[in-house]
């Protein structure tokens, strides 16, 4: 694949590339032409700086660089809690949410991931694998039919048993685009990868030792070519999704089942919790809003008032 930008430099030379891949405050940059990567380092002490962007780096030595500046985000796709916030990928246009039919998925990080792409403009996939899992398939597809109602995409697949295919249910949606994979452990996200992209392993051990010096760790976001165009971002598995960071105007937007009810509250500035003559509300009560979404709206809500300023 490539190889690391070792060979002649000047010190002080300027280049341009993205981040691959994010370890603490290091980071691996590969040039534009994707020939060479190397490990750079933020000059601040903050690090703020994402898979998918795009860097401009100073060589400093053979084998490490300094990240000078930012280019411009699409946008930032992250989480956070009442503390800090963990940067998911920069400039990025899809999100790949991986279920499977067990273990049991967590709803709860469905929902978030769903109001989380919603916030930041980005479409989301969701994919149910492991379909071979007869026993358990028909409640995960009941699961999952709220979400089709709303207009979500659900790819059924079963990477391990049926991987021929995953290419013909992915590629075209995946094609030229930059898609961040999430979902928790267990689910196939590995598996996935290994289909879609060629050598992920051999490229995964590449940038490990890359970015660490040769102590091997996956508990790192990358950024792999995918071979007929585009970018798949791998995570590491989380537990939690905060979305602290999201205002009451965000994320009452990012809910695609409370738009036709946006602007017919009684009051302006309802808070859709329990004012009266509010649409949503009423919406739920009619059954029109799944009392499961306006839960976890309120929740949201709730979160979001703990910041601390
Ligand atoms: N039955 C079944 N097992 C699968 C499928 N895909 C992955 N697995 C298994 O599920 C486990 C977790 O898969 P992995 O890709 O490591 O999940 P990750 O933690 O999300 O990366 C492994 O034992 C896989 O072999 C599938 O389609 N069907
Ligand atoms: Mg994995
Ligand atoms: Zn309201």
């Amino acid at each position: 694949m490539t190889q690391r930008a070792s060979a002649s430099y000047r010190r002080g030379a300027r280049f341009a590339g993205t981040v691959i891949a994010a370890h603490g405050r290091h980071y691996l940059v590969a040039l534009e032409n994707g020939s060479a990567m190397l490990q750079c380092f933020p000059r601040g002490k903050k690090s703020e700086v994402a898979v998918g962007d795009y860097v401009s780096y100073e060589q400093e030595s053979a084998d490490q660089g300094v990240l000078v500046e930012i280019g411009e985000r699409r946008n930032l796709l992250y989480r956070s809690d009442q503390f800090k916030s963990k940067l998911f990928a920069a400039n990025l246009d899809q999100l790949l949410i991986v279920l499977a039919t067990e273990p049991h998925f967590s709803e709860d990080l469905l929902g978030r991931a769903l109001i989380a792409a919603e916030a930041h403009g980005l479409k989301s996939l969701i994919v149910l694998n492991k379909i071979d899992v007869e026993g358990a398939l028909p409640l995960a597809r009941e699961r999952l039919a709220p979400y089709r109602e709303l207009g979500y995409t659900v790819i059924e697949l079963s990477a391990k048993m049926m991987p021929g295919d995953v290419h013909p249910q992915l590629d075209a949606r995946l094609k030229d685009r930059s898609t961040i994979l999430l979902g928790q452990s267990g689910m196939g996200k590995s598996t996935l990868v290994n289909l879609l992209v060629p050598d992920a392993d051999a490229a995964t051990r590449e940038i490990s030792s890359a970015l660490n010096s040769g102590r091997h760790t996956t508990t790192f976001t990358r950024l792999y070519h995918l071979p007929d165009g585009g970018a798949l971002i791998d995570s590491p598995g989380f537990q939690e999704f905060g979305l602290h960071h999201l205002t009451e105007g965000q994320l009452e937007r990012a809910f695609a089942d409370f738009r036709p009810y946006l602007g017919h509250c009684r009051f302006y500035n309802c808070h859709h919790l329990h004012e009266p003559g509010c649409a949503m509300l009423e919406a739920v009560e009619a059954g029109k809003i799944r009392p499961e979404r306006h839960a976890l709206y309120a929740q949201l809500i709730h979160e979001a008032s703990q910041i601390v300023r």
